[in-house]
């Protein structure tokens, strides 16, 4: 009997190898898609293909067999020329693995299913309406050319470790369309990498557009998590949400001058993100859910739209919908430029019911700056520390305390014992179930972004070795962050050689953004702690944020910081470990 069942696994097995397939030209390549049924394997040899029509896929794979397409290694098939895949209805359970994209964006005229005549194309890859289940994992996107990168339509498809990169030309990297007014549903977009792309001169080069107005009030049910966004700046929007009921976690966007924005649509879940030197999130709509993100050096880190039509009453769908009942709770604000927003606008209808409450704002400018109409807010909770001052926050709203943050190894400011935010949240938020390390809320709850637990930690801030097409490495392989575990400071004075401080990031930031001057010459160091780290460390990266100075002493090669520009240094030190294990001076 037990070699019975060896042996029909053994010819299991053996049928799915039997349906692979390699191919060496796109024709055969199209051929083979052509003649594909469920659990076909068809492989792409090495080598740069230059499309000239498209790779077109209408067939249906199961969730058990699916039908993969994929490069003979990952990045090793390169698809050059005007043309790329096209899957369209009714194709189903196909997996487009390991490609790269180079070909043109643009190139291609074909006739659109919502247009009279033929139009110039707008996407490198796309799927169609009618299309389900599909997924592209471990793509490289590098489509030059106006228009978006990768179009999804259809619903239930899969979007992860992708890199979308190196993008200087309208159009987005995704662009999520629907059908009639009802957006795509389930989608699962997550562990991809969006690096650099180049300001445009106009709207319409968001980095992740979901959704457009007239699909705005159709529920998606989507998911886009674990995203990496770096140096992307198409337009002033990064993330367009023009849908409702998307959850947004865990993503990290640093170094991006544009703006997250809840663009039309109604309650989605924005939870667990990490914004960093970023103008942070903008909300229109009603209904949000807005917490336990973690926001350091944005200007802003929140701002409340302020409405110029209410949607509900029948102000068009185009509208800056006046948000309603949005919930900006337990978020962490740390040295922003400007902390919660909101802007002015003439004969603006404000925003009416927001409740911001239990989240710690420390540093920066003026806690809150509302213009109004702000009809119905609600203050409840909030810690400021070190702030410019409450600004418009009523003081019924917030406590004056040192929240006792400190920057952890990951990189983000958590909660040390003793902190006054521990458990010190009242009043019931069930929406609020998540910290941003991924850990559940129990009540009482801790305020700002970080609940004190013991349960697995599923979410840290990003890097490159997480997400895209080489994400998630081998493990004890990748890049590590550290935050420094000592400082100290001298002015005017030797070197502090070992003599350390105790590790206390935000004073270290407020010595830092001193006024330097003759005779007031600074130096700070600061002692990293590889002694966790496995392994060999083969180089490290310095990461100064802040605000350096536009010229440097003479002859001198560190940097000073002043009150000019918002800037972000890379110092690489190499080779490591032992440069690294020493004290690093800045
Ligand atoms: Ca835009
Ligand atoms: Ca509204
Ligand atoms: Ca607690
Ligand atoms: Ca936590």
């Amino acid at each position: 009997m037990k070699s019975f069942t060896l042996l029909a696994l053994f010819l299991t097995g053996t049928m799915a190898a039997f349906a692979q397939t390699t191919v060496t030209s796109l024709s055969a390549l199209q051929t083979a898609i052509n003649n594909a049924t469920p659990g076909a394997v068809i492989v792409l040899a090495n080598g740069t293909y230059t499309a000239s029509t498209d790779i077109t896929v209408s067939k249906q794979g199961t969730a058990s067999q699916p039908i993969t397409i994929k490069a003979q290694t990952i990045g090793g098939a390169e698809i050059a020329g005007t043309a790329g895949f096209n899957l369209v209805s009714p194709a189903a359970y196909i997996i487009i693995q390991g490609f790269k994209f180079t070909h043109s964006a643009s190139q291609v005229s074909e006739q659109r299913s919502n247009s009279v005549g033929p139009e110039r194309r707008l996407s490198a890859e796309r799927m169609a309406a009618g299309t389900s289940f599909c997924r592209w994992t471990r793509n490289l996107f590098q489509t030059p050319g106006d228009g978006e990168d990768l179009l999804l339509n259809g619903s239930d498809h899969e979007v992860d470790y992708n890199t979308f990169q190196h993008k200087n030309a309208m159009g987005r990297f995704i662009a999520v369309r629907g059908t009639g007014s009802q957006i795509a549903q389930r989608l699962h977009i997550h562990h991809n990498y969006f690096f650099d792309q180049q300001p445009q001169t106009a709207n319409g080069a968001e980095t992740l557009q979901f959704g457009l107005s007239g699909y705005s009030l159709s529920n998606s049910n989507s998911i886009v998590e674990y995203n990496l966004f770096e140096q992307c700046a198409g337009e002033n929007e990064l993330i367009s949400v023009k849908a409702s009921q998307l959850t947004i976690r865990y993503n990290t966007i640093r170094d991006c001058p544009a703006q997250f924005t809840l663009r039309h649509g109604n309650r989605s879940t924005v939870y667990g993100n990490y914004f960093i030197n970023t103008p942070g999130i903008r909300i229109f709509g009603d209904d949000h859910n807005i917490f336990s993100n973690h926001f350091e050096n944005c200007n802003p880190a929140i701002n409340v739209g302020n409405g110029d039509g209410e949607v509900a009453d029948g102000a068009p769908l185009t509208s800056h919908d006046r948000p309603d009942r949005a919930l900006i709770a337990f978020n962490t604000l740390v040295n922003n430029t400007s902390n919660i927003t909101q802007s002015g606008r003439t004969n603006g209808l404000g925003a009416t019911d927001i409740t911001i409450a239990g989240n710690i704002i420390q540093g920066g400018g003026p806690a809150a700056s509302i213009a109004g109409p702000y009809t119905g807010g609600v203050w409840s909770g909030n810690i400021i520390f070190n702030t410019n001052g409450p600004g418009s926050m009523p003081a019924s709203g917030f406590s004056t305390a040192d929240p006792l943050l400190a920057r952890d190894a990951t990189g983000t400011f958590h909660l040390r014992p003793g902190s006054p935010a521990i458990n010190s949240a009242t009043g019931s938020y069930p929406a609020v179930t998540s910290d941003m390390d991924g850990q559940p809320r129990t009540a009482p709850l801790d305020k700002g972004a970080d609940e004190v637990s013991t349960t697995p930690v599923i979410a840290h801030i990003l890097s490159p070795s997480d997400v895209g097409v080489s994400g998630a490495a081998a493990t004890g392989t990748g890049q590590t962050t550290l935050g420094p575990t000592q400082d100290a400071y001298v002015r005017n004075g030797a070197d502090a050689g070992n003599t350390l401080g105790a590790s206390d990031p935000g004073e270290l930031i407020t010595k830092l953004n001193s006024n330097p001057a003759a005779g007031n010459d600074r130096h700070t160091f600061l002692r990293f702690d590889i002694g966790g780290l496995n392994g060999t460390v083969s180089s490290a990266t310095l990461r100064l944020f802040g605000k350096l100075a536009y010229r440097r002493p003479p002859g001198r090669r560190p940097q000073y910081l002043s009150q000019s520009i918002q800037r972000q240094q890379h110092h690489r030190l190499s080779p490591g470990p032992g440069s690294i294990r020493k004290l690093i001076g800045i």
